[in-house]
């Protein structure tokens, strides 16, 4: 009966909006009219919206924002960016599981994905708050052939991918703070990061996070969190669909990747300019080794910041925490 479900739900999926009558459904799947019309009303209990109209038959208005493998695969437009989906109501954190399932030869684009993170992590082990389905928690598996030093510049890569799908789902304009930041009027929507497992010359994996608010309130974000940070809930001023967002980051993640390995990063350093924050100002940057003040002049050719001291003397900044 799962299985009934589970068929009717695709075929409804697959009409784009059409109507299916009772009858078509009914031979689709193989059973009678009488079951469709008990199926119908097990999905709606289950938060799909379904419209029924007389003589012209059921049509899908909306699927639950309810996250599984399933949901993200259905109305995927990518080759093999999120085509294997290891989806988990609650774990530690994504990044954890995605290098495990990495190590175990998961294929590349293999996407690990959590309705909740207990231990959610940022840079350098600072936590990253992720509530229970209010936020995309995903880590990305990818295995290009390249060098380590090139690991930092997918960060900037994945920031464009999200920065692009924010605008197309809920046309909010963000900005990207170098290097892994997404800024909308100055507070942060999502955070990313990139580990790297690999050897001298080579890159094994890499495994990159993504922590996107989406339905947050700002009552739902602990206290030291609730200055900085802000939701796309919040600032569209309605609800936003996570399998939408997911499907459209992974479709840009996957054209942005494309284009990277045919040309280069140059490409991707126009789009990223396009949407970075605070070039040109003055900023500081908080490095391992210390801190830098100067005005930050842009990116290099490779995605390194550049930052300009009182002396004029150029700064390469490979990682930093960066405030202006
Ligand atoms: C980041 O670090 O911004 C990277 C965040 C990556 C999270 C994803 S979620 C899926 C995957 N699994 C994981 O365990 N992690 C990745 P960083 O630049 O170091 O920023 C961390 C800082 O952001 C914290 O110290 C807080 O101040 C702040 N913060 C924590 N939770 C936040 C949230 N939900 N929204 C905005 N800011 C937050």
């Amino acid at each position: 009966s799962s299985s009934v479900k589970k068929q009717l739900y695709e075929a409804l999926a697959n009409a784009d909006g059409e109507y299916l009558s009772g009858q078509a459904l009914a031979d689709i799947i193989g059973c009678s009219r009488t079951a469709i019309w008990k199926h119908i009303e097990e999905l709606r209990k289950s938060g799909f919206e379904l419209e029924a109209v007389r003589k012209k038959g059921y049509r899908l208005i909306s699927k639950p924002d309810k996250l599984s493998d399933h949901e993200i695969l259905i109305g995927l437009e990518t080759k093999t960016i999120g085509r294997h989906v290891h989806y988990y109501e609650s774990v530690e954190s994504t990044q954890l599981i995605a290098h495990k399932v990495a190590r175990e030869e998961a294929p590349e684009g293999t996407l690990v994905i959590a309705g909740e993170q207990t231990g959610g992590k940022g840079r350098m082990a600072r936590p990253w708050h992720s509530s229970k389905q209010q936020g995309i928690w995903m880590s990305l598996i990818i295995r290009p052939k390249l060098p380590p030093e090139k690991a930092p510049q997918f960060t900037l890569i994945t920031a464009i991918a999200c920065a692009r799908a924010i605008e197309e789902v809920t046309g909010l304009e963000t900005n990207i703070k170098w290097p892994n930041d997404i800024l909308y009027k100055g507070k942060k929507l999502t955070g990313i990061l990139t580990e790297l497992q690999g050897e001298a010359d080579k890159v094994n994996f890499l495994v990159i996070g993504i922590g996107m608010n989406v339905n947050q309130k700002k009552e739902d974000f602990p206290e030291h969190v609730k200055e900085i940070a802000s939701s796309l809930e919040i600032e569209a001023g309605h609800k936003v669909s996570k399998i939408e967002m997911i499907q459209k980051i992974l479709k840009y993640f996957e054209k942005y990747y494309e284009l990277y390995m045919e040309k280069g990063f140059a490409p991707l350093k126009i789009l990223w300019e396009s949407y970075a924050a605070g070039i040109g100002k003055p900023i500081i940057a908080r490095t391992i080794t210390g801190e830098i003040s100067g005005i930050a002049l842009g990116i290099s050719n490779e995605g390194i910041l550049k930052v300009e001291d009182d002396e004029g003397t150029i700064h390469h900044i490979y990682s930093a925490d960066i405030e202006f």
